[in-house]
């Protein structure tokens, strides 16, 4: 399997995150790019770079300008009157207050974000589209008839929406490949999330749309993050009604709960039709993760990559969260076994 890299990851390297009444090191750091890295190579699987002229048109269609714009200029505006932090809401819109993009660097930062885990340093623009750049250039590989491509992004991506970051994420890569099989003319493209967190920002992007059917197994948000979004009743809106499926399932989830879920997610895409998938790899789910709360063991995860391949569908890997120095064993397990089926 081809895994699709770029370095430009480093780039992002934020300092705290806010969590439960403390600031904490970041759990998502560039280390995390290291540790998968490191799982591909003792497979000795090929690693390219991203295409630097790959076309960046699915990206405008998911974000919204004015959202982008933000993302590229915040930290500028932000380090002329704090050089030494980074970017971080304190405040954010809730019911009763406007909808509106304020004038202040931190209205804007609680407009355009919805969690104080996701700090924008000096160069989280710049890994971010390096991060695109990663995922158009393995989608153009999957489109071009390989069946199966790894996109080694960080950032990672599936809590960004249209126009808002957290967890972590910047820009939506996995709803980015989306789309842009969908521009190279494809029906039928589905996403599956098989993170720990539900992947709130993937689903508001696609809730009212037909043409990407999205489908997530995840910790129920009742009790874990991003607790919001992610509910079983949550099956799409308008023209997307029932081309969104979600699976919370309660903390401590083992394979066998978690199996018996991923078969009927399986048969939901076998029915749909799916002609391309992208699939939401967080690893995060595994035992030893250090904020998650599932317990799937190791071997788990090789089952996991038979599981998809089984589908017998051209699929596109996206790394998504997973926190700990094994994280990549697991992913190489999942890959290895997709291409072993
Ligand atoms: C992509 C992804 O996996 N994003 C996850 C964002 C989770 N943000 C909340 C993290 C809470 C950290 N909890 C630390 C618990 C230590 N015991
Ligand atoms: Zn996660």
């Amino acid at each position: 399997m081809i895994t699709v890299y770029s370095e430009e990851h480093r780039l992002h390297d934020g300092r705290q995150e806010f969590h439960r009444g403390k600031m904490h090191p970041c759990f998502e750091r560039p280390e995390r790019a290291e540790w998968i890295l490191d799982g591909i190579r003792q497979r000795n699987w090929e690693i390219r770079e991203p295409d630097p002229q790959v076309s960046l048109q699915p990206l405008y269609r998911i974000h919204r300008p004015r959202y982008l714009s933000f993302l590229e200029t915040i930290y500028d505006q932000w380090s002329l009157v704090h050089p030494q932090d980074d970017a971080i809401a304190h405040v954010w819109s809730c019911r009763g207050h406007r909808q509106i993009e304020p004038e202040s660097i931190y209205g804007k930062l609680g407009y355009y974000s919805y969690d104080a885990g996701t700090p924008i340093t000096a160069g989280t623009w710049s890994a971010s589209l390096a991060a695109v750049r990663t995922v158009l250039t393995a989608q153009q590989l999957v489109h071009a008839e390989a069946r199966g491509v790894f996109a080694l992004t960080r950032p990672p991506g599936h809590h960004a929406g249209a126009d808002f970051c957290g967890g972590y994420c910047f820009c939506n890569n996995a709803a980015v490949a989306a789309e842009a099989f969908l521009l190279d003319g494809l029906e039928r493209v589905a996403v599956l999330d098989v993170d720990f967190h539900h992947g709130n920002g993937t689903q508001s992007i696609f809730y009212d749309r037909s043409d990407v059917l999205c489908i997530s197994l995840h910790a129920d948000p009742a009790e874990a993050y991003p607790y919001f979004l992610g509910y079983r009743d949550e099956t799409g809106t308008g023209p997307g009604a029932g081309f969104n499926v979600n699976y919370p399932l309660p903390t401590g989830t083992a394979w066998d709960a978690y199996s018996k879920h991923l078969l009927e997610a399986l048969a939901v895409l076998r029915a749909y039709g799916t002609t391309r998938l992208v699939v939401a790899l967080g690893v995060d789910t595994c035992q030893q993760d250090p904020i998650s709360g599932f317990s799937l063991r190791a071997d788990d995860f090789a089952r996991l990559g038979e599981l998809i391949a089984s589908l017998r569908v051209p699929t596109l890997f996206v790394m998504e969260g997973g926190y700990y120095p094994a994280v990549g064993q697991m992913v190489a397990k999942v890959l290895a076994a997709f291409d072993a089926a």
